[in-house]
């Protein structure tokens, strides 16, 4: 496989202003005619280069004339000595049926829909598949009347029958644009409709399409959508263009979801919920998600990205208005605590290991590979800064501009800045840097207070990543919060000026001063995670205590208890003379869940210790078994210390069943109540699982559930079996079920593992049932994935060779575990390198798997 280089970037040499496409679907050949209104606007003796995999073509034809001065190379089709202006006619035939690939054009549960971002149009039709060129479109689809629905972007035109007894539809999109962006979805749905008035008084159709039996499942995401269609209007002045906008739920989908223009495709389990089948975090997602798409229709559709190496210039972007979006209806804490798990578990890890990129990457084999957490999240997280150095008015003023220069242009992350500067003042060109470098940078803080002047000096050390040592020094906003001794946030001033609270950190090594200050204070350093670095910082554990208490930011309060956690857990592992979590800290536990005070879903995320994946970070050689061990052993000490106090906690909380936040709130704390009591012997401990397992609230149910799977409890096979029988009709709660029984405990778990590949729900073709069962397994079930007998990894390593069959893009992404197989001790590590030379050797390695492999084992 090649790679491409932003470095060589070239304009187009042809522009398409107008695409007619007309699709005749059948399962096993559907035949695709297009009409592509071309203009020359580059070398006069350019070829036309069109992008082309798996098609078969049978006409060509320009301005009606047949033509046979073409050839086709690989996955191009080259057109020679066209006109400078001409109508191209293609014919090609496709194969949805045995497109297994889930891109392109293909077949989802007997209904037809497209996934085409990032290159999947060219296994529709040959095109200039390629996002700088914006095309408005008409498309006609021809199907059987069991196709009731027939559905493309903009708004249907036309409709009718055909003379052969079927029917077909007409669709216009006004709107210019890429390939990327077109969909089409023929099926027999159900639909919910509603409407929406936007703020100038347009009124939307709003219409979501279901399998049939569905409808009770879509309430939420529909109400999701309005809430996001009104949120964009308030808080970003942006309001929605068509007459109509859909949303279509299909279970065989890669990704969680698209934005084609005004006709989403989502995943099932990105849509569909009531409080039987879904959980509250299902809930959260399903609003994130709906939210998500529906503002990448000006993040993304109106201005687009030039090329694919911009695609932060959308998606982090678009990541940041949808995590506001959910910060500004729900907890801005527990959001932010949510947002920077990701970041400090996947992303930094991404970071350091061997596909560490830019948030703009620079060299690509396979785009599929680089929807990441680095270009989505970490590109989040560098305009979550840009807001902060600008503030919500200039920042605003920013994006206003940015529409006005670009409003249907394909753009780039430049451009974005560009506006950015342009509109607030701010000077950006340090901060550029964020998109050019990878890699996590280092903080280190050294703090002195000097008593006789009442001064408190902060000094800032940046060092470049590990593993990127010629990176320069980043512009970073630092944010910070000193507390004195009784908690109470201080004023910060220097020689009687008021200081900002945000420091601009530019250079490797920079002091900041504050002065007026009577006693040491307690200083929250990268508060709120204002930056996404590594921060080392000296705290001592009353320090930390004193944070977890005052901080005015709730999400530093929790970042305090984590690194208390992760202290205790380093020094035992360290120093094994220090064998529990001190009485401080299991007191200041104690107090959190006898007062109750504030939001008890962040009380519930205090109590939580490190994922393991946070703790390995910590560690150059991971120490699987005894973070595995430690963590069992704080966990059981939590459990058994605070038994009387997480009982009396679970009883007194009652909630109304309802999605209200208070609920939400109360059924979190009641899970992480289970999940310790579960750990104890208290009787009562067993009559509360058995309740919440009965529950007609899948959130109390999955809480039993997984607190009795994960302290492997003797009641968990009768829950787990009865789960199975109560749910096998629905598909989506199954997956629940399948990643509860990866999480099993002891030998058995692999073998169980394939025996559930022949459950009848488990299908290998479909990414949610493999991400579910196999998923689970590799990230969640630590002791069992890197058993040292390295069954675990074989399992892992046969399932990739199958799905690099099946569905490359899905392969590619279940290999993630084994790409940071460098970090673990030698019989590991040289266990999951056999499992990548396998990969390696492989005939017909997929190039999403190639680009990987190759970049593990270099
Ligand atoms: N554009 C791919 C799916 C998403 O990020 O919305
Ligand atoms: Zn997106």
């Amino acid at each position: 496989p090649q790679a491409q280089y932003l470095k060589d970037y070239k304009a187009p040499d042809f522009l398409i202003d107008h695409t007619e496409l007309t699709f005749d679907l059948q399962p096993l050949s559907t035949k695709v005619s297009s009409l592509l209104t071309l203009t020359r606007v580059g070398d006069k003796k350019a070829p036309l280069v069109l992008d082309g995999i798996d098609l078969r073509l049978l006409s060509l034809s320009v301005d009606t004339v047949d033509i046979t001065d073409y050839e086709i190379v690989g996955e191009q089709l080259i057109i020679n000595n066209l006109p400078d202006s001409c109508q191209l006619s293609i014919v090609t035939e496709i194969s949805p049926e045995t497109n297994t690939s889930l891109e392109g054009l293909y077949l989802s549960g007997g209904a037809y829909c497209t996934q085409c971002e990032a290159q999947g149009f060219r296994k529709i039709t040959y095109y200039m598949d390629r996002p700088d060129v914006l095309a408005t479109f008409d498309v006609t689809i021809i199907a059987d009347k069991k196709y009731l629905q027939l559905l493309s972007n903009g708004n249907q035109v036309d409709s009718g029958e055909t003379s052969d007894g079927r029917h077909f539809v007409k669709w216009q999109d006004p709107f210019k644009k890429p390939s990327y962006l077109f969909a089409l979805v023929a099926g027999d749905f159900d639909v919910l409709k509603d409407t929406y008035t936007t703020k100038s008084g347009k009124d939307v159709e709003l219409a979501l399409f279901v399998d049939k039996g569905n409808l009770s499942k879509t309430p939420h995401a529909i109400a999701s959508l309005k809430k996001a269609m009104q949120w964009d209007e308030e808080r970003f002045n942006l309001e929605y263009d068509l007459d109509i906008y859909m949303i279509v739920a299909v279970d065989f989908f890669n990704m969680g979801a698209m934005e084609n223009k005004g006709l989403n495709v989502f995943n099932s389990k990105c849509v569909l919920a009531n409080q039987e089948t879904a959980t509250d975090k299902d809930y959260h997602t399903i609003e994130s998600i709906v939210g998500h798409e529906y503002f990448h229709n000006w993040t993304g559709n109106r201005v687009t990205c030039r090329d694919w190496f911009q695609l932060s210039l959308k998606e982090g972007l678009t990541v940041f208005r949808d995590q506001e979006f959910s910060s500004d209806l729900g907890s801005r804490a527990l959001n932010r605590i949510d947002a920077v798990k990701v970041m400090r578990t996947h992303q930094f890890s991404e970071d350091a290991g061997p596909m560490a990129h830019p948030i703009r990457p620079e060299k690509v084999i396979e785009m599929n590979n680089f929807y990441t957490v680095t270009v989505y999240d970490k590109g989040a997280e560098v305009i979550r800064m840009m807001h902060t150095l600008l503030g919500e008015t200039n920042f605003q003023k920013g994006m206003t501009l940015y529409f006005e220069r670009h409003d249907g242009q394909a753009v780039t992350c430049d451009d974005f800045v560009s506006a950015m500067s342009d509109a607030s003042g701010v000077n950006l060109e340090q901060f550029k840097l964020w998109y050019s470098q990878s890699g996590t940078p280092r903080l280190n803080a050294i703090q002195h207070f000097d008593s006789s002047s009442n001064t408190y000096t902060l000094t800032i050390e940046q060092a470049a990543p590990d593993n990127q040592p010629d990176n320069k020094p980043l512009h970073i906003p630092f944010a910070i919060e000193l507390l004195d001794a009784n908690g109470e946030s201080i004023a910060l001033q220097y020689k009687g000026k008021k200081l900002d609270d945000v420091l601009d950190v530019t250079s490797t090594t920079q002091t900041f001063s504050f002065d007026n200050i009577l006693e040491k204070p307690v200083a929250v350093l990268l508060e709120d995670f204002s930056a996404p670095c590594i921060l080392n910082q000296q705290t001592t554990e009353p320090e930390l205590l004193h944070i977890m208490r005052f901080a005015r930011s709730d999400f530093s309060r929790w970042d305090a208890q984590q690194q208390l956690f992760i202290k205790a857990i380093k020094s035992q592992i360290t120093d094994t003379t220090n064998s529990m979590l001190s009485s401080e800290t299991i007191n200041a536990l104690r107090v959190l869940i006898n007062t109750k005070e504030g939001d008890l879903a962040l009380i519930a995320e205090l109590f939580k210790l490190p994922s393991f994946d946070t703790l390995a970070a910590e560690f150059e050689v991971i120490p699987v078994d005894e973070i595995i061990e430690i963590t069992e052993k704080f966990e059981q000490q939590i459990a058994d210390e605070l038994a009387d106090e997480l009982l009396a906690c679970y009883e007194s909380l009652e909630d109304d069943g309802s999605i209200s936040a208070s609920s939400v709130a109360k059924r979190a704390l009641k899970q992480t109540c289970l999940h310790y009591l579960a750990k104890t012997q208290k009787p009562e401990a067993v009559s509360f699982i058995k309740e919440a397992a009965s529950s007609t609230n899948m959130t109390n149910v999955l809480g039993a559930l997984s607190a009795v799977v994960k302290a492997s409890h003797p009641i968990q096979e009768e829950l787990l079996n009865h789960f199975d029988s109560q749910w096998r009709h629905d598909v989506l709660v199954m997956d629940k079920w399948f990643a509860l029984q990866a999480m099993q405990s002891g030998n058995k778990a692999i073998d169980n593992i394939k025996a559930l590949y022949e459950h009848p729900c488990f299908d290998f073709s479909n990414p949610n049932r493999v991400r579910a069962l196999v998923g689970s397994f590799s990230h969640f079930n630590t002791a069992q994935f890197h058993r040292s007998d390295a069954q675990g990894y074989t399992l892992l390593g046969d399932l990739l060779i199958k799905l690099n069959a099946i569905n490359p893009q899905n392969a590619s992404r279940m290999l993630t575990p084994f790409m940071s197989w460098k970090r673990y001790d030698d019989v590991r590590s040289q266990a999951m390198k056999l499992q990548l030379q396998r990969l390696a050797n492989l005939d017909g390695l997929s190039a999403d798997l190639y680009e990987k492999v190759e970049k593990a084992l270099a």
